[in-house]
């Protein structure tokens, strides 16, 4: 499908999927949030996604403040809406996201970063919330998943004073998994995404959603389930394919099934 605001590179190990409007900071307006829950919809069959930001400068600035300006709270519920579907759509597929944070993540930008299952960021990045600024809160679902990952404490001082953080704070405070030099940042989250292709695909996958729905259960169900997708995935080939690998010292050559 051809797109306006964003660029896909498809590939059955890798796909990268890149914001594509540098020229506003690669704000998201309600176009691009609904040409990026397509792609990676179209997407949700490669092992891995890299989302980024094109340019220099931002991976993405947050939601369009332009077009937020004459909403009303029906249109502003609508769009806060596709934001919603876009960062479950992220949480809800088998293939792991990657988030390859290139300057500025605030806002939507940072909602969206904080909804894939890894955030790298480069040297100049810097990571925020600052809704209040404009006299709204985090609208796609920021005030959620920014605790579950910096703890309550810290999450409340982004949000309430809108201060953004920059890439070295961000890790100290585990917002983003490393933080490396701006031009090997495609490159480092291509390594990481290359190690988790190699691995099986079913049993990746099951991580996946047994983490993300583990936070919404108590500790007993969220282990009963695990025990049940452990025992699920030895009746796969993949299963056996792995340990036999392992034991006749080859690499394992997995094919999801
Ligand atoms: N929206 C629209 N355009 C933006 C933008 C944004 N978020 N961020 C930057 N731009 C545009 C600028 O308007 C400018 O356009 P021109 O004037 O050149 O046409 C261009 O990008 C370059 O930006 P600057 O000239 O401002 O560049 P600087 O280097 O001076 O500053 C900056 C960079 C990132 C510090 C600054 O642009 C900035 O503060 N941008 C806004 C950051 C921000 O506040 N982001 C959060 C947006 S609010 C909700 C639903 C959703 C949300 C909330 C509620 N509900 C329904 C409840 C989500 C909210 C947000 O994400």
């Amino acid at each position: 499908m051809a797109y306006e605001n964003i660029l896909v590179e498809r590939d059955p190990a890798i796909s990268t999927i890149t914001v594509n409007r540098p020229k506003a900071l690669n704000a998201l307006n309600s176009h691009t949030l609904r040409e990026l829950t397509q792609a990676v919809r179209e997407c949700a069959d490669s092992r891995v996604i890299i989302l980024t930001g094109a340019g220099e400068r931002a991976f993405v600035a947050g939601a369009d403040i332009a077009e937020m300006v004459p909403m009303g709270p029906w249109q502003a519920r609508e769009f806060s809406e596709l934001g919603h579907v876009l960062t479950a759509l992220i949480e809800d597929i088998p293939s792991a996201t990657i988030a390859a944070v290139n300057g500025y993540a605030l806002g939507g930008g940072l909602e969206l970063a904080v909804a894939c299952d890894m955030i790298f960021a480069s040297e100049n990045a810097r990571l925020g919330l600052p809704e209040v600024t404009l006299g709204v809160t985090p609208g796609f679902g920021g005030t959620q998943r920014l605790v579950r990952l910096v703890g309550k404490l810290r999450a409340k001082e982004m949000i309430f004073t809108g201060d953004w953080v920059d890439a070295r704070r961000a890790y100290e405070i585990g917002l983003v998994n490393a933080v490396v030099p701006r031009e090997k940042l495609l490159e480092h989250c291509r390594s990481i995404g290359q190690k988790i292709a190699l691995k099986g695909p079913l049993a990746v996958a099951r991580a996946k959603r047994l983490v993300e729905r583990g936070y919404d259960m108590t500790l007993r169900a969220a282990n009963r389930q695990e025990a049940e997708s452990f025992a699920l995935l030895f009746d796969t080939q993949d299963r056996r394919e792995g340990m036999s690998a392992f034991v006749e010292k080859r690499p394992a050559k997995f094919t999801g099934r």
